[in-house]
């Protein structure tokens, strides 16, 4: 297996919005990142990957950008990103940016000239469509953002399609001219300096020839034509392109976001024979908590479901192309509160998923806030709400009659604004984050919650995320170990065993408030095994051919 720096890292996921404000404003800053660039260097972290930062008009928080080439006024100026580019270097660290262009935003100029006329030379910039026979929209497609996926113009009385909101237009990629001004683009921020990207929705750049129905609306499971507009052949002929003329140029990591696919699709893009992209987030196990009740319902999970899926990957990939580790990110609600206890075990389920997350084989990506066990958060009233999925999710549902408390209930289950609540940087005003009005509400826990008290207790979840991440360095079996699951029908239990050259891990992971018992399979012979880390103490007993383990209880050991 090819070794190199990006498997080697550990990526912290910023989202600016809500990390830290530096003047007052409610609203994180690129001056504000700066400002906290020790405390990540502090924590070990090697990546930073800057979710969007560009000019935009926010309407889905810089998804939506209207130019590729200025940095977002409320952030700061392009002065502040090549300090921000240069000390991120100095410390070691590297950087990525968000590269969203599947779509841009409705303000970007060229969709200003592409809707003012059918003959505009920029009109093919964007996928434009008479009406229906009918009078009606082109076709059944529904938008991730609620309602159809075509807005009408009235300009050029056609309709414009919109996989997300109606301000994000989709850009045509079958347009070559399209095509050259995104490797433009992407070469201009490379020549910048930085280490790369993480690629936006890029598994929908490509949609299916004449844009027909999909044939089966009744399938809940995604939303309707989602099966026309997602991982399609021709997303992979451009990716090689783009491979071939702008990534295999620079010495830069890439990773894709792709949802709707398991680990054979996955090696399409990964596979590292064939030249796409570095890494992809797959979704998977962000559905097993999905119900069958349309969006957002919630079911309860089970850890068969998760050892499944997860072994799935780390098995199939192993060797071939490179997993992308997650549990948190922007657009999900936060782990501690999900798959783990965020009342009576809150900081003992935060470590044991933070012991998952970092002794699976792939890049770990840790999610500002995650490294403190930041949770959920319930507003009282939808008015508390800002992101646009949620608003529209309410609305559309408030059309249809529904029980709106049920509605409260999913938001506050799955809403993205669970993981957009400010950073909880001190038990000061608004957390730390703002000296004025943040432009979310704050988790009214950041009183129990903040980093400069977990930055004081030797036991945080803070310096037990910090210690995990040394000991990824210290140890390649970390990295590059393969995997093999043992106690595979555990309903309770979640265990595997690591290898590389002549180092051995032994994970053991209690995912639940019980206390079950681990037995050692016969199997595996094992004396004197180290304990590497663990979220309980642990007597020095080496014994571990039978262990009664305490609620949410992680340990890794090392096997001589
Ligand atoms: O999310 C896109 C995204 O999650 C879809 O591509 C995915 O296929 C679908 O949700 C699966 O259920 C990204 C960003 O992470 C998100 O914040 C943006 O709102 C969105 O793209 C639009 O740019
Ligand atoms: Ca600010």
């Amino acid at each position: 297996m090819k070794k190199t720096w990006w498997k080697e890292s550990v990526v912290y996921q910023i989202y600016p919005r809500s990390f830290m404000d530096s003047n007052g404003d409610g609203i994180g800053d690129l001056p504000g990142i700066l400002s906290k660039l020790d405390y990540l260097k502090d924590l070990g972290i090697d990546v930073i990957w800057l979710c969007p930062i560009y000019q935009s008009p926010n309407d889905d928080n810089g998804y939506d950008i209207s130019d590729y080439y200025e940095i977002m006024s409320e952030f700061g100026a392009m002065e502040d990103f090549d300090r921000l580019l240069h000390e991120v270097h100095a410390r070691g660290m590297k950087l990525i940016m968000d590269l969203v262009v599947n779509h841009t935003s409705d303000e970007h100029a060229w969709f200003i000239e592409s809707r003012s006329s059918k003959d505009h030379p920029k009109r093919d910039y964007y996928i434009w469509r008479p009406a229906a026979k009918d009078g009606g929209v082109p076709n059944n497609w529904e938008s991730f953002f609620s309602g159809s996926t075509w807005q009408y113009d009235e300009a050029t009385g056609e309709y414009y399609l919109h996989l997300f909101s109606k301000k994000q237009p989709d850009l045509n990629w079958e347009n070559p001219e399209v095509v050259a001004d995104v490797h433009k683009m992407m070469k201009w921020w490379l020549d910048k300096g930085i280490d790369g990207f993480r690629v936006d929705a890029i598994n929908h750049i490509g949609k299916a020839d004449g844009f027909p129905d999909d044939p089966h609306p009744e399938d809940k499971s995604h939303n309707t034509g989602y099966r026309l507009f997602a991982n399609l052949p021709k997303v992979h002929e451009q990716l090689q392109k783009l491979n071939r003329e702008v990534f295999s140029r620079y010495d830069i990591m890439t990773v894709g976001e792709t949802s709707g696919i398991g680990p054979r699709e996955a090696l399409l893009y990964v596979d590292e024979n064939r030249d796409e992209m570095n890494m992809v987030f797959q979704f998977e196990h962000m559905s097993i908590d999905s119900g069958d009740g349309g969006k957002w319902d919630v079911q309860p999970w089970s850890l068969p479901d998760l050892k499944q899926i997860m072994s799935k990957w780390q098995t199939e990939l192993y060797g071939k192309g490179w997993n992308a580790l997650y549990f948190n990110n922007h657009d999900q609600p936060r782990a501690v509160s999900r798959f783990g206890d965020d009342q009576t075990y809150w900081a003992e389920s935060a470590k044991l998923l933070a012991t998952f997350l970092h002794t699976l084989c792939g890049t770990p990506y840790v999610y500002q806030g995650e490294e403190i066990g930041m949770t959920n958060v319930a507003f009282d009233s939808i008015d508390s709400y800002q992101d646009l999925e949620s608003l529209n999710f309410y609305k559309e549902k408030v059309s249809e009659g529904a029980d709106l408390a049920q509605v409260l209930k999913r938001i506050h289950d799955k809403g993205r604004d669970n993981a957009r609540t400010p950073m909880q940087w001190n038990d000061g005003p608004q957390a730390g984050f703002t000296t004025g009005e943040p432009w979310i509400q704050l988790n009214t826990n950041y009183m129990d919650i903040n980093v400069e008290q977990q930055l004081l207790d030797p036991d945080s979840i803070f310096n037990y995320y910090k210690k995990l991440i040394q000991l990824r360095k210290q140890y390649e079996v970390f990295v590059y170990g393969d995997y093999q699951l043992i106690l595979e029908d555990h309903p309770e239990i979640y265990a595997y065993v690591r290898t590389f050259e002549n180092e051995t891990l032994l994970v053991i992971l209690n995912f639940f408030g019980r206390t079950p018992t681990f037995q050692l399979p016969d199997c595996l012979h094992i004396e004197a095994p180290e304990l590497l880390i663990s979220n309980y103490a642990v007597a020095a007993d080496r014994e571990i051919q039978e262990i009664t383990l305490q609620p949410y209880e992680a340990r890794v050991y090392r096997l001589p």
